[in-house]
């Protein structure tokens, strides 16, 4: 139930999201101590990035009174080896300077806190920039998510855990194995499809991705559902192949819901910090992504790729993993995020 408390603190997730907003207010005000669990997870899941980034600033600020140019130089270096990413890095850095030189005297634990109040901002701003992807989910429809990503990013665990929280928001889901590659794919879908309650559409390993997308948004239509989860193949062969790919299985499901995908999700696996960026560069090359899905927060110290990769790329950031239990999947909050980064 996690979830209900999540969507009421996320007041910036649109479209899609709006599913449920008619349920989560009166779960959340009946289950406070949900909301407790669900911070508690995110805290735990973000313990590594934490501590890493923690020691990284003590060590830059030990035994100086004041930020000079040398605190701040350091500083950056700590931004950028935690997976901020360069230029997101360049943009605190700027931001902190303008600041001590207006403030004068500040100390490493005002640093603290004027780097985390930046950082907020910075992904505030980031996420203004995606107004435009609202997403106008229309009655009697199913709404169409297609998931992409490298290979091992997490894309079939991040549909099974969603897939899970769309059936107990009381959503009929359908998913489509079109992740045909390898046959184990498909078996892994359909027991996550299994423990979600949601309906697996699937061919032969080794059948058209397209063809199994089309099944399964007609077998989604014709049956009622709300929400469809397209599981896709992670080849990165070449940017052609790959935009062929995943262009060929949108133009199949628009011939069966006109405006699908309604959604093209990338999944991106954090641990792998700048490797993540690139991914995210390929995918926005290759095809229109319209939002993220940062998985594998909780083994790594890496969780600043979160900051850097929602400011770089014009795509708001939905979910984070931070496990690999059906539980373990957030939808994504700057302020917990930073909170839960630089709380006491
Ligand atoms: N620790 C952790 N592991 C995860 C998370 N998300 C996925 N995984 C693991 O990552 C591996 C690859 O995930 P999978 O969903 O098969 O990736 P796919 O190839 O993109 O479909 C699996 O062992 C998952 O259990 C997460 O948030 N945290
Ligand atoms: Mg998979």
């Amino acid at each position: 139930m996690t979830i209900f408390a999540l969507f009421y603190t996320n007041v910036s997730i649109m479209g899609f999201f709006d599913l449920f907003k008619s349920k989560k207010s009166s779960e959340e005000e009946q289950q406070p101590e949900v909301v407790e669990q669900s911070r508690r997870d995110l805290d735990a899941g973000l313990e590594k990035t934490k501590q890493g980034l923690f020691s990284k600033i003590a060590r830059a600020v030990a035994g100086r009174s004041t930020v000079d140019a040398q605190v701040l130089d350091e500083l950056e270096e700590v931004l950028i080896t935690s997976d901020v990413g360069v230029d997101t890095t360049v943009k605190i850095i700027e931001r902190i300077e303008e600041r001590v030189a207006r403030d004068k005297y500040i100390g490493s634990e005002e640093l603290q806190a004027i780097l985390h109040d930046e950082i907020a901002r910075l992904m505030e701003e980031a996420e203004g920039k995606v107004e435009s992807f609202g997403l106008d989910v229309k009655e009697g429809m199913p709404y169409v998510v297609m998931v992409v990503g490298v290979n091992g990013a997490g894309k079939t665990t991040t549909i099974g855990k969603l897939a899970a929280q769309l059936v107990r928001a009381g959503k009929r889901v359908y998913i489509g194995a079109a992740d045909t590659f390898r046959a184990a794919a498909i078996d892994q879908l359909a027991v996550w499809a299994e423990r979600a309650g949601a309906t697996m559409i699937s061919q032969q390993m080794g059948s058209d991705p397209a063809s199994v997308a089309y099944d399964t948004l007609k077998s989604a239509v014709a049956n009622g559902a709300d929400v469809v989860l397209i599981d896709t193949a992670g080849r990165l062969h070449n940017k052609v192949g790959l935009m062929n790919e995943l262009t060929k299985i949108r133009n199949v499901m628009a011939k069966v819901i006109p405006d699908a995908p309604h959604e093209v999700m990338l999944v991106l696996d954090g641990s792998t910090g700048q490797n993540a960026f690139e991914q995210a560069r390929q995918f926005t090359a290759a095809t229109k992504v319209t939002s993220l899905a940062i998985t594998k927060l909780d083994g790594t110290a890496k969780g600043g790729v979160v900051i850097g990769i929602s400011d770089s790329f014009r795509v708001p950031v939905r979910y984070i993993g931070v496990g690999e239990g059906i539980d373990q999947l957030k939808i994504f909050d700057r302020h917990e995020f930073v909170k839960a980064l630089f709380g006491k």
